[in-house]
């Protein structure tokens, strides 16, 4: 890009608009702009190519700009551009849903659509609640999440979430809402590669929170499969099918949080599918439109929807919903992505890829100040020993850093974390380490 091409890319005033979980004053002293983006790299407005070592923000798992999702936004938007959520339809929203329940394992059939991860989280918590009542438990009100949990940014989600800088701006929250002991145990289990060995009994402490509420009293438990945006924490082994027993045995909710794990982070379609452990409803987002256009799906058993499916025909059966719930733009982006996936194979490649990338992040355990290592799939996180005094220092260093050498990598505290789009091919992978491995060499 010429100079005059890179400067006119890069607006004057950059006050107005206020930056989402940003250091608003350090980007605006230097910013860093995205201008185009293709397969596995960006764009910046000087010009450069940056390797996507993150799909964005954990979404574009078909890589960047593939032509048949772009081509099927472009003549979506031409053909129907909106169409009303609320007692009409169109057709794409009901070839996306049966193209969905028929990836998803049985009985688990039915999609509600949403815009966000934000949005299917509280639509999950609105339907277990409702479902509780609608059996006539309608004593179960509680909602149980987990220390460290990211279940977005709307109150539910916050309530449930358990990432304190998330919560402690925020007053009360919900009331009502307990939450489960994390499964993070550096002692037993730093350096795990996959599924740590320790630990399948912090699904006990749901028994604890049983006991203290009652179990009439509680209505769900919503647990990412593997943490994401806390740092990546892994699920011991067993940890999963433990929790999926108590939730059964008390007749609790169980709600999988799949918006990262889901469509093909972890090797598999869903989490569900690698931890082989059946939820009572899953949230996704990202994935699903491979980060082209916002979009989110709740997804839930046939006995879930069967409950609501009663009393006179002509009534709502579930007060909820959002103007642009199956957004026929979203939904053309959606199929045109499951079919790059299939086509590509991408929703297992994952797994193809998972021992050369394990032991791609693990290369770097001798690296100073690398604490702890952890990766599933195309996920990895390294975790670094803090400044003394200036927590999330030093991997925010290591991230302009990586930056300024052409690489996306995403920081949270003092934890790297990596998901790069399924389709990145082993040289890549070498390029993201040895790049990385440079960045933690150099002094940060
Ligand atoms: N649940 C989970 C498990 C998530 O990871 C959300 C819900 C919320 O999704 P929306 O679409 O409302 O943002 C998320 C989002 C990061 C990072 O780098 C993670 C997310 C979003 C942005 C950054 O860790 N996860």
């Amino acid at each position: 890009m010429s100079d005059k091409a890179a400067s006119a890319a890069i607006p004057n005033n950059l006050e107005a608009f206020w930056m989402p979980f940003t250091s608003n004053r350090q980007f605006k002293k230097a910013p860093r702009m995205f201008v185009a983006a293709k397969d596995m790299h960006y764009t910046t407005a000087e010009g450069n190519k940056v390797l996507d070592g993150t799909a964005g923000l954990w979404c574009c798992n078909a890589g960047h700009s593939r032509p048949r999702i772009v081509e099927a936004v472009q003549k979506q938007i031409a053909e129907l551009d909106y169409a009303p959520a609320f007692q009409m339809g169109h057709p794409k929203a009901f070839e996306l849903a049966a193209r969905l329940a028929a990836m998803l394992p049985s009985p688990m059939d039915h999609v509600f659509f949403t815009n966000s991860g934000s949005e299917s989280v509280d639509t999950a918590l609105k339907i277990a609640l409702a479902y509780q009542r609608a059996i006539g438990q309608g004593t179960r009100t509680r909602l149980i999440g987990r220390e460290r949990g990211y279940h977005g940014v709307g109150f539910g989600g916050i309530s449930v979430g358990g990432i304190v800088n998330n919560r402690k701006h925020f007053g009360t929250m919900l009331t009502g809402v307990d939450h489960i002991r994390h499964t993070h145990d550096p002692v037993r289990n730093a350096f795990s590669r996959g599924e740590p060995e320790h630990g399948a009994e912090f699904a006990d402490d749901l028994i604890k929170v049983i006991q203290l509420h009652d179990p009439s009293t509680i209505a769900a438990v919503i647990v990412e499969p593997v943490a994401g945006s806390t740092g990546v924490l892994i699920p011991p082994k067993g940890y999963l099918k433990r929790l999926r027993e108590l939730c059964t045995q008390h007749g609790i909710l169980l709600i999988f949080d799949e918006v990262i794990t889901g469509f093909g982070r972890i090797g598999t379609p869903f989490a569900t599918d690698y931890f082989d452990v059946m939820p009572d409803m899953i949230t996704t987002a990202k994935g699903i439109t491979s980060g082209v256009i916002p979009m989110g799906a709740v997804f839930c058993t046939r006995q879930i929807y069967e409950t609501f499916m009663t009393g006179p025909e002509h009534m709502i059966e579930l007060f909820h919903g959002y103007t642009y719930s199956a957004h026929p733009v979203a939904c053309a982006a959606a199929l045109a992505t499951l079919d790059t996936y299939e086509e590509e194979g991408l929703l297992t490649r994952a797994a193809d890829l998972a021992s050369y990338w394990e032991a791609a992040v693990h290369s770097l355990k001798d690296c100073p100040h690398v604490i702890d290592i952890r990766n599933l799939g195309l996920i990895g996180a390294i975790e670094l020993e803090s400044i003394p005094g200036e927590p999330t220092k030093r991997a925010f260093s290591a991230f302009l850093k990586a930056y300024e050498d052409g690489i996306l990598i995403r920081t949270t505290g003092d934890i790297i974390a990596l998901s790069p789009p399924l389709i990145i091919s082993k040289e890549q992978i070498d390029e993201l380490f040895g790049k990385l491995r440079k960045v933690l060499e150099n002094n940060i």
